[in-house]
């Protein structure tokens, strides 16, 4: 493709257009190395104008584009195919922020802006973007939008989507379409701005997006807690809204071996961190709230706490006494991805259930699945107050790593066919990428799946936005 390669240096730049190997090593596999592609090139636009030009020119050609923002991503959604025919479109370039309204509450960004900087931008101003993932120092705010991401204060805030008020999008023809509004108020139509939140760069690139910012929550308490069950875990969400109400932020779960691996790690990596309690638990928790300059997050915790472990729902707790061990607290949980890289290629699975199904579903998989495979590691963590479990699997000692991952349909299956039969979700914050877009579509009903091609009909009649992402080629 000389003339589109020409074409496309002659709008954003020599430099800009990547197409030697060693340039494309950052864009061409997920940071897991779970999803490889080889791009025909990488192209890195400036600004939207280019964008839009760069889409013009590919779709003039047809060829597909893959758009990419931070590559944190767990589905292989920004990973292009492997037969060198796809350009990927990196927004890493366009990382402006445009406009911040602490009076309105808004902040107006470009989409390769990293989240940790969003959030610099809205403390700037004594405001909260209160998105908050593991990835923040590398992920984007498209990206976000494209996953829906979630994280660890959904349960206050909600997901990605919840943050959003307008959108600006190239389509996949590229014309440019510019909802970037910041009504709180719009009944004006279809609710398009919707419709490209979780479409994972399917239905277009999105440049830019005005976010909602919260009012800043200085004040926080946080407690690690180890539990008595995964059902104590479920019941605990009631109790603790009642003594915090909305300052109750995060409600996570951790198993004994995602802590054990962890600790192995940090032991390794001499980070110094410290299993806050020694008790023989298998759960444990991770509690925050948070609140404005004075509020009494303290005394709540305190109070839920004791409440909690008299109704015999906690068995022990550790409350940070400091900034340092709050950060210790957090790491022990915002480690446990990257520690389990360590066991070995993982199968994840990334699911929800109604709150109360947890412990079914925990319990059940843990039977199958060691009936499946002898002595397969699990090592599950996740968002219990969102009813959302990372289930993931680690291959026993005894097997190699090629012969397990050889096994993942079926294990993966065994878990997705449970969460389906209790009313759950196969993919509750990650998306299904490439990975998982089959899987879905099977389990999803015929008037479904046809009324989501029907939308990636409509905008992308050519097919050529991401192709064989969220829906498998036909
Ligand atoms: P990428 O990986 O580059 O892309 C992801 C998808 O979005 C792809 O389909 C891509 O085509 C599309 N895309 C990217 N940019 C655009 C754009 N501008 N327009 C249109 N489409 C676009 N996720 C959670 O939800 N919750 C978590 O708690 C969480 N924790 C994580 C912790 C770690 C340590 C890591 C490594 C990842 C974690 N993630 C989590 C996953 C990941 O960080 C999120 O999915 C994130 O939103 C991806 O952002 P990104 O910029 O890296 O997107
Ligand atoms: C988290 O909650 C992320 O830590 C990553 O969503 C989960 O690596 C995973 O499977
Ligand atoms: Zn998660």
């Amino acid at each position: 493709m000389p003339d589109l390669l020409t074409d496309l240096r002659s709008v954003v730049g020599a430099d800009h257009v990547l197409t030697d190997p060693a340039d494309l090593a950052a864009y061409d596999t997920d940071w897991r190395g779970a999803y490889r592609g080889t791009p025909l090139a990488v192209v890195r636009p400036g600004s939207t104008a280019e964008v839009a030009a760069v889409v013009r020119l590919t779709h003039g050609a047809g060829v597909a584009v893959v758009p990419q923002g931070g590559n944190t991503g767990m589905s292989g959604g920004a990973v292009p195919s492997d037969d060198g025919s796809q350009v990927v479109v990196s927004l890493g370039r366009m990382r402006s922020v445009r406009e911040t309204d602490a009076v309105g509450g808004t902040i107006t960004v470009e989409a390769g802006c990293v989240l940790a900087d969003v959030h610099a931008a809205a403390a700037e101003v004594d405001r909260l973007f209160p998105l908050s993932l593991g990835s923040e120092g590398s992920c984007t705010i498209g990206g976000n939008i494209a996953t829906n991401a979630g994280g660890t204060a959904v349960l206050r805030y909600g997901m990605m989507r919840s943050q959003v008020l307008g959108l600006e999008v190239v389509l996949p023809d590229g014309r440019v379409w510019d909802g970037l509004r910041s009504l709180r108020k719009d009944n004006t139509g279809y609710d398009l701005t919707q419709l490209f939140i979780g479409a994972e760069g399917t239905l277009g690139i999105v440049t830019a997006a005005v976010l909602t910012l919260q009012p800043a929550t200085p004040a926080r308490a946080t407690a690690w807690v180890a539990l008595p069950s995964v059902t104590a875990a479920a019941s605990l969400l009631p109790l603790l809204r009642e003594y915090a109400a909305e300052r109750l932020t995060t409600w996570e779960l951790i198993a004994r071996p995602a802590l054990e691996l962890v600790l192995h790690s940090a032991k390794e990596t001499r980070a110094g961190l410290q299993d806050p309690l020694s008790s023989d638990a298998e759960w444990f928790g991770l509690i925050e709230l948070a609140g404005p300059a004075g509020a009494s997050v303290d005394d709540d915790l305190e109070r839920a706490l004791g409440a909690a472990v008299e109704a015999g729902l906690v068995l022990d707790a550790a409350v940070a006494g400091s900034p340092a061990q709050r950060a210790g607290l957090w790491s022990l949980r915002e480690r446990i991805s990257e520690a389990q890289e360590s066991l070995g290629p993982t199968i994840k699975h990334d699911v929800s259930v109604p709150i109360a199904s947890l412990d079914d579903l925990v319990t059940r998989l843990a039977a199958a699945l060691e009936g499946a495979v002898p002595g397969i590691r699990p090592v599950i963590y996740g968002h219990v107050g969102d009813g959302n479990l990372h289930y993931n699997l680690s291959r026993p000692e005894r097997l190699d790593g090629a012969a397990f991952m050889g096994r993942s349909d079926e294990l993966s299956r065994i878990v997705h066919d449970l969460t389906v039969e209790l009313g759950g979700s196969i993919s509750a914050e990650h998306g299904l990428g490439s990975g998982k877009a089959a899987a879905a579509a099977a389990y999803k009903s015929e008037v479904e799946v046809s009324l989501m091609r029907a939308v990636k009909q409509a905008l992308d009649p050519a097919g050529l936005m991401n192709p064989g992402k969220v829906l498998p080629l036909e």
